[in-house]
């Protein structure tokens, strides 16, 4: 795969990253890109709504409710989504921290809009992709084997319900159960971090992570894109495998990011801080 761009992270971003699990590179994409991304979304919603199909056939919806609009398996859909999880920059700090060569584990672009006034306390749906045992740490840093690139299309003030993490609990093992560190963090606002940033903005973070979406306390749409990516040699979550026939219209290093087909040719990339 064609890397240019290494070391991606500054040395404070690494340091930041490996303390809170998570870093946001601020402005990561262009106005442009940006503004293509969220027009592509809104344009899938509002014919979603038409007509009630998927875009493409290897696409699927997670949620087409009102409030949470989702759609899943990006690359085949639309030329800005292919761009967006081929991105030189935002690859090269996937593999960063992989720790080396990455493949594209999910993707999939989302509408959250504001679901009322709140209830009773705030209440996150705090999670983890997979097992946080699946890190390693090389040259003194963490690495993991499952992290996200996650990007906000629309500008995210306090309130306006961007990304909400559990800094530093990527480090957490399994042997605390999910409830235990949620209420712990609960208990002290200081370790619950909420994304704010301007429209373009990435939040790379390792998907041991506890994160949850934030809550939208303002009248504002939050639209965001995410990428999934893993070591060459591990497969897509369920329902994102690549369509063949769109594959085979790719060139060999979009090709090999999409069908993970390095496999075991998994090419280490090292750094220190
Ligand atoms: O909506 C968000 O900001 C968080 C998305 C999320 O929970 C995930 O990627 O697993």
């Amino acid at each position: 795969m064609t890397q240019e761009c290494t070391p991606a992270l500054t040395p404070a971003q690494r340091l930041y990253l490996d303390i809170n699990g998570y870093v946001v590179i601020e402005n990561a994409l262009s106005a442009d890109q940006t503004g293509r991304l969220l027009e592509t979304t809104y344009r899938i919603e509002s014919e979603f709504r038409r007509t009630g199909e998927t875009p493409s056939p290897s696409s699927h919806y997670s949620s087409t409710t009102e409030t949470y609009f989702r759609v899943d398996n990006l690359p085949h859909i639309d030329p800005a989504y292919l761009e967006y999880v081929t991105h030189p920059r935002l690859l090269s700090m996937a593999e960063e921290i992989v720790g080396g060569t990455v493949r594209l584990e999910q993707s999939d672009a989302h509408i959250r809009r504001p679901t009322g006034p709140l209830k009773g306390p705030k209440s996150y749906g705090f999670h983890r992709g997979i097992n946080p045992g699946f890190n390693y740490t090389r040259n003194g840093l963490y690495h993991f084997t499952f992290i996200k690139t996650l990007t906000n299309l629309t500008d995210l003030e306090p309130g306006d319900g961007g990304t909400t993490v559990i800094a530093g609990s990527h480090k957490i093992t399994d042997e605390v159960d999910r409830d235990s560190i949620v209420s712990a963090a609960m208990d002290d606002p200081r370790l619950i971090h909420e994304v704010v940033a301007p429209a373009g903005s990435t939040l790379l973070f390792f998907e041991s992570l506890m994160h949850a979406s934030g809550i939208i306390e303002s009248d504002k749409d939050r639209v965001l894109i995410i990428a999934g990516y893993c070591p060459t040699m591990f497969q897509t979550w369920n329902g994102y495998e690549p369509d063949e026939s769109f594959v085979r219209t790719l060139p060999e290093e979009h090709r090999a990011l999409l069908t993970g087909s390095s496999k075991y040719g998994w090419e280490r990339k090292l750094r220190s801080l």
